[in-house]
């Protein structure tokens, strides 16, 4: 290749990486530096472009999509022309030794191997668009997938055994526990992303086009019953909690919780008896509902009923106010013909009369989550960068996708020199974890605990069953976990 022509490569090979990753995560940096994404809950990167508006946005989600594909990177190794899972592991690793320029000099500039193929060994698949095209067309997606790969943290090679973990465990002192939905699905409570049974999926088949609108909070105000209409599925109706919450409050008990940070808005942790100085919780919770419109806060158990039935719960104190400025105002006529001149009920709660036209203009009660486009409760930054960060020796990550910003930067931003374990049911590519440890997370945290010799008490946990670990073949440190019925 010619001098000039190696240049010209190089040249687009690097520019639209900036460009692009500029498009994909439209960050603010926090802090001193640290990078936690803003403050704002985020939806998965680049999903809140609206797919087909315009050919960039379009041709946005097909890079999305082709970026993505190290989610089902088994299937990706799989295809002719694509990297084995071992010759991606290889140049992994070699990237990290040689570096960006020296890795790219002796790959794709000498000819040892097409871009396109490369960028399959960093999870990318070549999207359909650019099928038949020169390969210079894919060096653009292989800077992207070369950035992405440079800005993991690296793994720390001297723990890589489900033992390592246990020693870990039982050495640390300062644990922050990550937690998303995964903890809780074993009590019945969706997740969002899990194929075929998560929340998503389940919209999906309602024919919502991006599920992650439920949780938009400009649609909210726009229209609350699509929220309404799925919330009472993620609502516990028992404060039941899950082996897992037991086992972190097993950490609290043996002192060596430093912080729980839960995406999740069941508030189960405090069920559990998790402390609330223990707990941040990142999407706040349906402990407590505000109105969006006079900021009336009350107790979720106020709207539990509305919120169990599916039905916008209205605020009790714009009701009164309603009333009370428009005393002999008349009612609407409700859809039965009926002249609704039926004494007014004592309270919203008792109401069944959804035409009555005081309630249809109180404002609306919102549960205290944070939607998409909402700020995190200010305590979840002050405690990560102020306080925990300086302390922290061991991070466990449990049941979670880490796709929604900021807290999936939690990892990032604390030292890559503290170990960080990962437990769920699929990998999480994008991060690099110290050890994988995949499965159902109540069973993988009895086993740990049965290693650890601590006594791990709940219901759920069957006595006469043994649990097999097996390191998952390529892999020196990912481990899959299964009950045994004996
Ligand atoms: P997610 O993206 O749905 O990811 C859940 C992860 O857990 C997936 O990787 C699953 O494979 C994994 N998983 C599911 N069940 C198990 C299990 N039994 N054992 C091990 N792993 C399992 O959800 P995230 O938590 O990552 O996303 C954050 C969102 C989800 C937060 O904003 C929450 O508000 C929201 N959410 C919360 C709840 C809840 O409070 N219970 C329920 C649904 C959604």
């Amino acid at each position: 290749m010619a001098a000039e022509d190696a240049a010209r490569w190089h040249r687009s090979l690097k520019a639209p990486t900036v460009e692009t990753f500029d498009l994909l995560s439209d960050e603010e940096t926090f802090n001193d530096g640290a990078n936690v994404g803003g403050v704002t809950r985020e939806r998965d990167a680049l999903s809140e472009e609206s797919e087909g508006e315009n050919d960039e946005d379009s041709q946005l989600s097909f890079w999305e999509e082709a970026l993505n594909a190290e989610e089902e990177a088994g299937e990706l190794f799989d295809n002719d022309g694509a990297c084995t899972l071992e010759e991606a592991l290889a140049f992994r690793k070699r990237l990290r030794v040689v570096g960006e320029d020296c890795f790219l000099a002796e790959t794709v500039e000498a000819g040892t191997i097409s871009a396109k193929k490369l960028c399959t060994a960093f999870g990318i698949r070549p999207p359909f668009f650019l099928e038949g095209q020169e390969d210079e067309a894919f060096y653009p997606l292989l800077g992207l997938g070369i950035c992405r790969e440079l800005q993991k943290r690296v793994k720390l090679p001297q723990y890589n055994t489900v033992d390592d973990a246990v020693s870990l465990l039982k050495k640390s002192r300062n644990i922050i526990v990550l937690t998303g939905a995964g903890i809780s699905t074993s009590l019945g409570i969706p997740d969002f992303r899990s194929k075929g049974t998560g929340l998503y999926s389940q919209l999906e088949n309602l024919g919502l086009s991006d599920p992650q609108e439920v949780f938009d909070i400009s649609l909210f105000r726009e229209d609350p019953s699509i929220f309404y209409s799925v919330a009472k599925d993620i609502l516990p109706s028992s404060k039941k909690f899950s082996p897992t919450h037991s086992f972190i409050r097993l950490l609290q008990d043996q002192s060596r919780l430093l912080t729980n940070f839960t995406q999740n808005i069941d508030n189960l942790e405090g069920h559990a008896g998790i402390l609330p100085e223990k707990l941040i919780q990142c999407h706040g919770s349906f402990a407590t509902a505000t109105c969006i419109e006079c900021g009336y806060n009350v107790e979720c158990a106020k709207i539990y009923h509305d919120l169990k039935a599916g039905k916008v719960a209205r605020c009790d104190r714009c009701i009164q106010q309603i009333r009370q400025v428009k005393p002999g105002s008349k009612r609407k006529r409700s859809s039965n013909g009926s002249s609704g001149s039926r004494k007014r009920r004592q309270s919203y709660e008792d109401s069944t009369d959804d035409e009555d036209d005081d309630i249809a203009v109180a404002g609306v009660m919102k549960p205290d989550i944070t939607f998409f486009g909402e700020d995190l409760p200010k305590r979840f930054h002050d405690r990560l960068l102020e306080h925990d960060r300086d302390l922290v020796d061991l991070v466990l990550v449990i049941g979670t996708s880490l796709k929604v910003a900021p807290v999936s930067e939690v990892v990032g931003v604390l030292p890559p020199s503290v170990p960080q374990l990962y437990i769920s049911r699929e990998p999480c590519s994008h991060v690099e974890f110290d050890i994988d440890m995949l499965g159902n997370c109540d069973t993988i945290v009895t086993e740990l605990c049965r290693r650890a010799g601590w006594d791990l008490q709940h219901e759920m946990i069957a006595e006469n069953s043994s649990i097999d670990v097996q390191l998952q073949e390529g892999y020196e440190s990912r481990f899959s976990f299964k009950i045994v019925d004996t």
